[in-house]
C-alpha cells in the first residue's frame, strides 16, 4: 500500500473543478504548487470512491444485522488495498490543500523542539534515563555513573531504522545491573522482540526472543535469566497487519546464552485461550507471582517459591485469589507477607498484607486502608521500608510518603495542580525521582535521597522555548451530566480568549477502561491555544478510573451511554458557557475514545462540527474477533450475549450510520495498528460515505487517512507524531473555517 499523492481519483463538485480547468488536469500531482488553488469551501461535495456493498447478513439472537463492509475485513485483499488506496488518494491532497498547512507543521515542529527528559532511575552502580534532545524520532537511553558525571548513549533505537518506525518498548536491567533485556517493536505493532545486552560492553548477546505480546521482563535474583510471555506461533504473518486472535498466552523462561526454542515453558492454560499471564519475581528474589487476567479489568494471584524447585518445566505455582473478582498488584513483599494494591471491597483501592502462607481473604490485613474520597493510583516500595503512594484527588496527583510497617503516613510531597507522569526508586534504594507535569508544566523533576533528606529538590525543568505558561489559564469546573452526575473537566486557554461563542474548541475524551483522563504537557494543544485562539477541554467522562472503580462501573457494560452523554454534556457546557459554539468545536479520541468520538458524531450530530476519530473501536458486534478484541468485553459486553448484544446494537457507531448531517468527519488508522485493527475504520468510513451520499443536506467531508508502518500509537516516530497532528489541525481548519494567528 503506499500513501503518496497520487490523487488521480480526485472528484470534487463541479464549481470546484472548473477553477482548475486550463491549470492542471491532474492538479494533485503538484498539490504543494497548487495549494493555495485549492482552498476547501463548505458549498463543496464530495463524489466518494464507489465501494461495493455486500450481501453478507449475520444473524444476532434471531435478529439480521447486514454487515455490507464485511469484505474490509480482508486486510490482504486487491479490493481493500484498492479501497485504501482509493481513501487516502482522497484524504491526503485535501489535507494537503490546506493553504496554512506549512504554517501549523512549522509552528508544531519548532515549539517540538526541544529537550525532554525522563525520570533517571538506577540500576546496579548506574544511572540511566531517556532522552530527547528534541525532534529525534526515538528516545535515546542514556548511562552516567553518577548524576554529574558525563553521560554516554547506551541505546540509540534511531540506530534501527532509517525512518524512527523501530522503537524500544520495554526495558529491564537484571538484578546486578549487569545485562539488560529489551524489547523492541516494528512498525507501531503490539509485537516484541526481546534481545539482551551486556551493559559493560554494551554489546548485544546471541539471544533473540521472538513473538512476545502483552509481556512483561522478570529476571531471577541470581542474573541467569528471565520470564516473559508470548503466544505460541500460528500460521500465516504475525507482523501486525494480521487480524487474527491473539489466544494461549504462555509464561516462559528464558535462560541467557540459549536458544528461544530451549526456554522453559512455566505457565499455560490449555483450557482457557483467552487467559493471559504476567510474572514477576519478588522484591526478595525468593518467590514467582503470577498475575492471571482474561480481560482489561481484575486478575487471579499465583506464588511459587522459586528456592524449592528448579526451574525446569511447568512450575508448581499456589494460588492466591482464583476469582476475577477484583485488581491486585503486587506491592513488594517481607517474607511471606505480600503487600498488594487492590480494589477488591475498596472501589478506591487500598494496600493489604496477605500472609501467602495462609492466603485467606478473612486473613487479610489493611495496611492502607481505603480513603474516604482518593484514587489511590499507584505504590511503590522504596528504601527498604518506605512506601511511596500517589492518590488521584478531584484528578490532581497527590504524592506521600509512607510507612511500609505501619501504614502511616510519614510525609507529604507537596504538588501543584498537575499529574506525576514518572517515578523510579527500589525498595533496595534510597533514591527516588517523580516527575511533574500539567497543562502548563512541561516537566520537573524531583530528586530525594530518603536516607538524607524526605525534602525532594528540583532535579530538572523543562523549558519550552517560546512557550509562555503565563498568557494560559487552566480552570477545573464541574457540569452536570444529562442525569445529574457532576462531570469533572479541565479548560485551557489563553487569557485573552473572547468568550461570545466564537472560539474554536478542542474537545478530548476517553472514557472507558478505569483509565484516567490527567493533567499532561501538549505542545500540540498550546499551538491550537495560541495559534488558533482555540479552548481545550478535557472532561472526565465515566468509564474512566478519576473516582475509582465505581466511576468506571458507571461508564461501562450496560452503562456504556452515560460516556456519551457526559461527552454531550461536556459540550453543552462550552457552548451554554459562551466558550465555543457547534461549528467550531471539534471532537477527538482515540481507541476506546474513537468509539466515543463515532458514537457521539452520530447522536448528536448537531452538537459539533468536526470528529475526529482515531485508531477507533466502531463494529461493537464484532471487535472481540480480532487480535486482543476478547479482552475488551469487561467493558463493552459481547454481542454473544442477548442482552448485551441489543445494547451494543444500540450505539455501535458502524451500525448506526443513517443519511444525516454529520460534522465534518476525519477517521485516522494504520497498517500496523493489532490493538484496534484498521478494518474499524475502513468499514465505518464506507458506511458513513454510502450513507451521506443518500443525504440530501449539508453534507460535509467524511475522510479517513491510513497511514503506513504505524500502529495503535505506542513507539510512533516523532516525525509521523507531527505528520498526524497537522493533518488534523489541517482537516479543522479547512472545515470549520478556523482563523490562524500567525
Ligand atoms: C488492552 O487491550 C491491553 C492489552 N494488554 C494486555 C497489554 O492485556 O497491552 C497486556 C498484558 C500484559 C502486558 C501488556 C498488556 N487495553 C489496555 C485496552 C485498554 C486498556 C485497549 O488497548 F485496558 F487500557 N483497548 C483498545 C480497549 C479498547 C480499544
Amino acid at each position: 500500500m503506499s500513501v503518496g499523492l497520487l490523487a488521480t481519483q480526485l472528484l470534487f463538485g463541479l464549481k470546484f473543478l472548473n477553477r482548475f480547468i486550463g491549470v492542471n488536469s491532474n492538479p494533485f500531482l503538484k498539490t504543494r504548487q497548487f495549494a493555495h488553488l485549492l482552498h476547501y469551501n463548505p458549498a463543496m461535495t464530495f463524489r466518494y470512491p464507489s465501494v461495493r456493498r455486500g450481501d453478507t447478513v449475520d444473524i444476532y439472537h434471531d435478529i439480521p444485522v447486514p454487515d455490507p463492509y464485511r469484505w474490509l475485513e480482508d486486510a490482504d485483499s486487491e479490493e481493500t488495498k484498492k479501497f485504501i488506496q482509493e481513501q487516502n488518494a482522497l484524504t491526503i491532497p485535501f489535507l494537503e490543500s490546506c493553504p496554512i498547512r506549512e504554517q501549523i507543521k512549522e509552528r508544531i515542529t519548532s515549539l517540538w523542539n526541544y529537550p525532554k527528559f525522563y525520570c533517571p532511575f538506577k540500576e546496579g552502580n548506574n544511572y540511566y534515563y531517556l532522552m530527547n534532545t528534541g525532534l529525534q524520532n526515538q528516545n535515546v537511553m542514556y548511562k552516567q555513573e553518577s548524576l554529574t558525571s558525563t553521560a554516554e548513549v547506551f541505546i540509540d533505537p534511531n540506530e534501527w531504522s532509517d525512518d524512527g518506525t523501530v522503537s524500544l518498548t520495554k526495558k529491564e536491567f537484571s538484578e546486578d545491573g549487569e545485562y539488560l533485556a529489551y524489547g523492541m517493536s516494528q512498525s507501531g505493532s503490539d509485537w516484541n522482540k526481546i534481545k539482551v545486552k551486556c551493559v559493560k560492553t554494551k554489546a548485544d548477546l546471541p539471544d533473540i526472543i521472538e513473538n512476545v505480546r502483552y509481556s512483561g521482563i522478570s529476571w531471577t535474583h541470581d542474573n541467569k535469566g528471565f520470564f516473559y510471555s508470548c503466544f505460541p506461533k500460528v500460521e500465516g504473518k504475525a507482523d501486525g497487519t494480521e487480524t487474527t486472535a491473539n489466544q494461549y498466552h504462555k509464561l516462559y523462561y528464558h535462560r541467557l546464552n540459549t536458544s528461544q526454542a530451549d526456554d522453559v515453558l512455566c505457565m499455560e492454560f490449555p483450557d482457557e485461550p483467552n487467559w493471559r499471564v504476567g510474572a514477576v519475581v519478588s522484591d526478595c528474589g525468593k518467590y514467582l507471582l503470577a498475575s492471571v487476567q482474561e480481560s482489561c479489568k481484575n486478575n487471579m494471584l499465583y506464588v511459587c517459591d522459586l528456592t524449592k524447585s528448579g526451574i525446569t518445566g511447568l512450575l508448581p505455582f499456589r494460588c492466591l485469589v482464583n476469582k476475577f473478582e477484583a485488581e491486585y498488584n503486587y506491592v513488594t513483599n517481607t517474607g511471606s507477607i505480600f503487600t498488594v494494591h487492590t480494589d477488591r471491597n475498596a472501589p478506591l483501592y487500598r494496600l493489604v498484607n496477605i500472609d501467602i502462607e495462609n492466603p485467606e481473604e478473612e486473613n487479610w490485613v489493611d495496611l492502607v486502608p481505603e480513603s474516604k474520597a482518593n484514587v489511590l493510583e499507584w505504590a511503590l516500595c522504596v528504601n527498604e521500608d518506605k512506601l511511596l503512594l500517589c492518590y488521584i484527588e478531584d484528578v490532581k496527583n497527590v504524592l506521600g510518603l509512607y510507612s511500609l510497617n505501619t501504614g502511616d503516613l510519614l510525609k507529604h510531597f507537596p504538588l501543584e495542580l498537575g499529574t506525576i507522569a514518572g517515578v523510579s526508586g527500589k525498595r533496595s534504594q534510597s533514591e527516588i525521582f517523580y516527575k511533574f507535569v500539567s497543562f502548563l508544566t512541561p516537566g520537573i523533576t524531583y530528586f530525594c535521597d530518603l536516607q538524607c533528606s524526605m525534602n525532594p529538590e528540583v532535579f530538572k525543568k523543562t523549558e519550552v522555548p517560546g512557550f509562555d505558561a503565563s498568557q494560559f489559564q487552566t480552570t477545573q469546573v464541574f457540569y452536570s451530566s444529562k442525569d445529574g452526575t457532576k462531570i469533572p473537566m479541565y479548560i485551557v486557554h489563553r487569557k485573552d480568549i473572547v468568550k461570545d461563542g466564537s472560539a474554536p474548541a478542542f474537545l478530548y475524551g476517553y472514557g472507558g477502561f478505569n483509565i484516567s483522563m490527567q493533567p499532561q504537557f501538549s505542545i500540540s494543544r498550546t499551538v491550537f491555544m495560541n495559534y488558533f485562539k482555540g479552548v481545550v477541554a478535557l472532561p472526565n467522562l465515566r468509564g474512566g478510573g478519576e473516582y475509582g472503580e465505581r466511576w468506571h462501573n458507571a461508564g461501562k457494560l450496560l452503562n456504556k451511554q452515560n460516556v456519551f452523554d457526559d461527552f454531550h454534556a461536556a459540550a453543552e457546557y462550552l457552548i451554554d458557557n459562551k466558550y465555543t459554539s457547534p461549528s467550531k468545536l471539534t471532537i477527538n479520541g482515540g481507541s476506546n475514545g474513537g468509539l466515543l468520538v463515532g458514537a457521539c458524531l452520530i447522536q448528536k450530530p448537531h452538537l459539533y462540527g468536526c470528529a475526529v476519530a482515531q485508531v477507533g473501536v466502531l463494529d461493537m458486534l464484532r471487535f472481540h474477533k480480532f487480535t486482543i478484541g476478547q479482552a475488551w468485553t469487561s467493558d463493552y459486553g459481547c454481542s454473544d450475549d442477548k442482552e448485551q448484544f441489543l445494547y451494543l446494537l444500540k450505539y455501535s457507531p458502524l451500525h448506526n450510520l443513517k443519511p444525516a448531517e454529520y460534522p465534518a468527519t476525519l477517521l485516522l488508522t494504520a497498517d500496523h495498528d493489532d490493538r484496534v485493527v484498521p478494518l474499524h475504520s475502513l468499514k465505518f468510513i464506507a458506511e458513513m460515505q454510502y450513507q451521506i451520499s443518500k443525504c440530501s443536506g449539508n453534507v460535509k467531508p467524511a475522510f479517513i487517512k491510513v497511514d503506513v508502518k504505524s500502529g495503535h500509537g505506542f513507539g510512533k516516530p516523532t516525525s509521523k507524531i507531527i505528520e498526524e497532528l497537522t493533518d488534523v489541525y489541517c482537516f479543522m481548519y479547512n472545515t470549520l473555517q478556523l482563523q490562524y494567528y500567525d
